[in-house]
């Protein structure tokens, strides 16, 4: 009988089993694919290494398996244990203290193989003949024909190789070594593509602690999941917290409810964020990019469409609302009900899901004080917004003058902060917001001037309106 398990996978502790390509009961050949196996990045296909009848299958698809596992175990054919003779396989099982190796060496279908695995054990020894190897003429560095199939057999391009033999001669442990670098390829790309090797969740009898009952997740949900998932494990996040001054603007939106009104419009104060929002992307490129997937330059986007997220009783969607630079308040009071309205009755379509440049999260009509929202990649940046609260802001010295200007060790009197000719707190109606973002693309010094630039816009309603 013989094992054939998986091979040394390099970075990778667990792969995928994609295909198996034999039954119980097959007669393989020497060669003959077994099963193929898969990371999230390259695929290796196990051949038999050996010619006998499959005696049993030890995986089937979607098992994960991991270095060692053992694939299939073949029966070997009567010709093959006549040639199994420990002391003729002796030295070529000292090529290499591995597995695949010894399979490969004991599983020739006939005597006519073992000269060619008897030329691997040269290759590691050293013999006269390794040690003077005959240099190829197209300069693809010299092989013996073992590992010139063994090479084939695991999908390794030879010419790739780099030999660690005398001269440069091919072994074994450099084709494994190429299959390591083959899987752990994508991980190593500054692309910023997903790599494998996450855990796998474990499936848990949550019945055994008590009732529970299965709910199916809706169409969106398990739509946006996956989507959510992707960006989560793709960007880099940083979440930039900062809050502004919407006092002023809370007065002129009151102020403007009632023209509001009478077009059957209700002014809330996303809007003006809309704005504001559009006015600090025009000033700073980068937050309405995105990051070719080479990972080597940025698309800028010459259009300001923001995605303003949606909440649905079939979950959130996030559909677009376009051109926010170019229209009013009330224009985009209009656009912004219908497109809501629209995503809960379900009848948005696709391209009213497409093109934004950067996206606005809104929670400040539910509650809470701050959250991290995640990046709608490919897009680079999105911005959450919390509920306004009343904060006390002070309005004397800055920090650095009252820690000048003040005995810290001894803590200012009340009286003294609160005197008119030092400074005061003021109530004042805060919104607290948080800029999540790329940090591939965005360095947390331009977050922080972003989010400063917004609070002051914010904070000032004249600006938005210009
Ligand atoms: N602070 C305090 N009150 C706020 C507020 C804020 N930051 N933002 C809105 N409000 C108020 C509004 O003024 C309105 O008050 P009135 O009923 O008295 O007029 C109330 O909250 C409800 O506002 P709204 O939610 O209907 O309107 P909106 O324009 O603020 O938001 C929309 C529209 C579609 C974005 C919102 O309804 C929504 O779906 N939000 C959820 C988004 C979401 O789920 N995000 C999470 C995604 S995870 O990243």
């Amino acid at each position: 009988m013989l094992e054939i398990a998986v091979p040394d996978l390099g970075d990778f502790d667990e792969v995928e089993v994609v295909e198996v390509h034999v039954s119980k009961g097959d007669s393989v050949a020497f060669d003959d694919l077994l099963v193929s196996i898969e990371s999230d990045k390259a695929t290796m296909e196990i051949p038999s290494t050996a010619a006998g009848v499959v005696a049993e299958l030890r995986v089937s698809e979607g098992d994960r398996v991991s270095e060692g596992s053992v694939l299939v175990v073949v029966e070997l054919a009567a010709e093959v244990i006549s040639v199994t003779d420990p002391a003729e396989l002796a030295p070529a099982i000292n090529v290499s203290a591995d597995h695949e190796s010894r399979a490969m060496a004991s599983g020739k279908p006939g005597a006519s193989e073992l000269p060619e695995t008897r030329s691997v054990q040269a290759d590691r020894e050293l013999s006269p003949a390794a040690a003077n190897p005959v240099p190829d003429r197209t300069g693809v560095p010299h092989a013996s024909p073992l590992i010139r199939r063994y090479a084939r057999e695991l999908g390794v391009p030879i010419e790739e190789s780099t030999g660690s033999g005398v001269h440069g001669r091919i072994l074994v442990d450099d084709l494994k070594q190429q299959v390591r670098e083959r899987f752990s390829e994508g991980t190593n790309k500054a692309s910023g593509q997903s790599g494998p090797g996450i855990p796998a969740m474990p499936d848990v009898d949550h019945g055994a602690h008590g009732p529970v009952r299965e709910e199916k997740l809706t169409r969106i949900q398990r739509v946006s999941g996956p989507v959510l998932h992707r960006s989560w494990l793709n960007v880099p996040h940083v979440t930039q917290y900062d809050v502004a001054d919407v006092t002023d603007l809370e007065i002129f939106r009151r102020k403007s409810g009632e023209a509001a009104s009478q077009r059957g419009l209700k002014l809330s104060p996303l809007l003006f964020v809309m704005k504001a929002v559009a006015i600090a992307l025009a000033e700073y490129p980068t937050f309405r990019a995105s990051l070719a997937r080479e990972g080597d330059r940025l698309w800028i986007k010459e259009y300001f469409h923001l995605g303003i997220a949606v909440d649905t009783d079939q979950g959130l969607v996030v559909p677009v609302i376009r051109d926010v630079d170019r229209k009013g308040i009330f224009e985009l009071a209009e656009e912004l009900n219908a497109t809501a309205k629209r995503a809960r009755d379900r009848k948005l379509s696709p391209e009213d899901l497409r093109g934004a440049c950067f996206t606005i999260s809104s929670l400040g009509g539910i509650g809470g004080t701050a959250f991290s929202p995640i990046v709608n990649a490919p897009e680079v940046a999105i911005l959450g917004l919390s509920k306004t609260r009343v904060a006390p802001v002070w309005d004397g010295p800055s920090p650095v003058e009252f820690a000048s200007q003040t005995d810290l060790v001894k803590q200012p009197e009340a009286s003294d902060t609160g005197s008119s000719t030092f400074g005061q707190f003021h109530p004042r109606l805060m919104l607290p917001f948080s800029l999540s973002y790329d940090h591939r693309v965005i360095d947390g010094a331009e977050a922080a001037r972003f989010t400063s630039r917004l609070a002051r816009l914010i904070a000032d309603p004249a600006q938005l309106l210009l």
